[in-house]
């Protein structure tokens, strides 16, 4: 699992190079600003997602570099956002300044709506190039993801209730969308480049909604874990921004729990693909399990 992720991430990050803009092209601040930080030591995990699905379905991952690259740069858009002094406030990410802290307030969020234009600008001019209705419905599912059915949907819910208590329902709406979204697209968008039919894109689909919960209780897990060594913060709250979290709601070993339960249930949904599937089994099984 490790050397096949370690040449995919190669591939990933070779192919973001070639397609955003150039440092040395004017003004260079802001495409130094958008790569600092999508070249600041992302896991990759959606555009892998894609590229294999992709693979899986019809034996080729290439044909959607583009797509996983775009939703790279949509990503790092959201974490740049996210991380402002007007929603996270975050100073580090990755173990690195968060791109505000380097480049300021104004560039980092011009940098984060340049790496979202750009990413459609990328997507399209592929849909220029090889006229299909795959590539346009990939589009559709990562536009929809992104925005306020997706994505924004999930981060508006989050703002909202900060400081609040929430619900069960109201959680699984808000990480289903702000984490979820994106990650579902990233499938789907590769097995709708590769061609898959109906029922694969049911069966992948599930895959996808219980990888996504089981990514996310993971993480709220592993902020915990991290919190504990610091004193003064209380256990399963995110205390800066006093947000719940799966371990706040379940306590540590339910959320431990659920992360092999949707695991599993990942993996079962990957049935009808057989042999074929083993690297999307392995790779929920290996997030599962992760420890950053
Ligand atoms: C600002 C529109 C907007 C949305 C922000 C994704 C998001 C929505 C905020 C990120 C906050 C956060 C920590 C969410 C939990 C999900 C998560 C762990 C995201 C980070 O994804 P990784 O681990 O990141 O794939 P890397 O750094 O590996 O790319």
């Amino acid at each position: 699992m490790i050397d096949e992720l370690k040449k995919y991430i190669e591939i990933v990050d070779n192919a973001l190079d070639k397609y955003l803009p150039d440092e040395s092209s004017y003004p260079q601040i802001i495409h130094e600003s958008m790569r600092y930080s999508v070249f600041a030591g992302g896991k990759r995990i959606r555009p892998i997602l894609c590229l294999k699905t992709c693979e899986m379905v019809s034996g080729d991952y290439t044909v959607a570099l583009p797509v996983a690259c775009a939703i790279e740069m949509i990503h790092t858009y959201s974490l740049i956002h996210d991380d402002l002094p007007a929603m996270d406030n975050d100073d580090f990410r990755r173990g690195k300044p968060t791109n505000h802290k380097i480049y300021g307030d104004a560039i980092a969020l011009l940098a984060g709506d340049a790496l979202l234009t750009h990413a459609f600008a990328v997507l399209n001019n592929y849909a220029l190039q090889n006229p299909n209705k795959k590539i346009l419905e990939a589009i559709e599912v990562i536009a929809k993801a992104a925005g306020t059915e997706g994505m924004i949907g999930g981060q508006v819910v989050d703002i909202i209730y900060q400081g609040k208590s929430i619900d069960e329902k109201t959680m699984y709406y808000m990480h289903n969308h702000k984490t979820g979204a994106l990650i579902k697209a990233s499938v789907l968008s590769g097995a709708i480049i590769g061609g898959a039919d109906d029922v694969q894109l049911n069966a992948l689909e599930k895959y996808a909604d219980y990888l996504g919960l089981a990514f996310q209780i993971m993480d709220d897990v592993l902020d915990v874990i991290g919190n504990e060594k610091q004193l003064g913060k209380p256990v399963g709250s995110d205390a800066k921004n006093n947000k719940c979290t799966f371990v706040s709601i379940y306590g540590l070993d339910k959320a431990r729990q659920l992360v092999q339960d949707f695991t599993k249930e990942a993996v079962e949904a990957l049935s009808i693909f057989g042999e074929k599937s083993s690297f999307l089994r392995e790779f929920v099984i290996y997030l599962s399990k992760r420890k950053a």
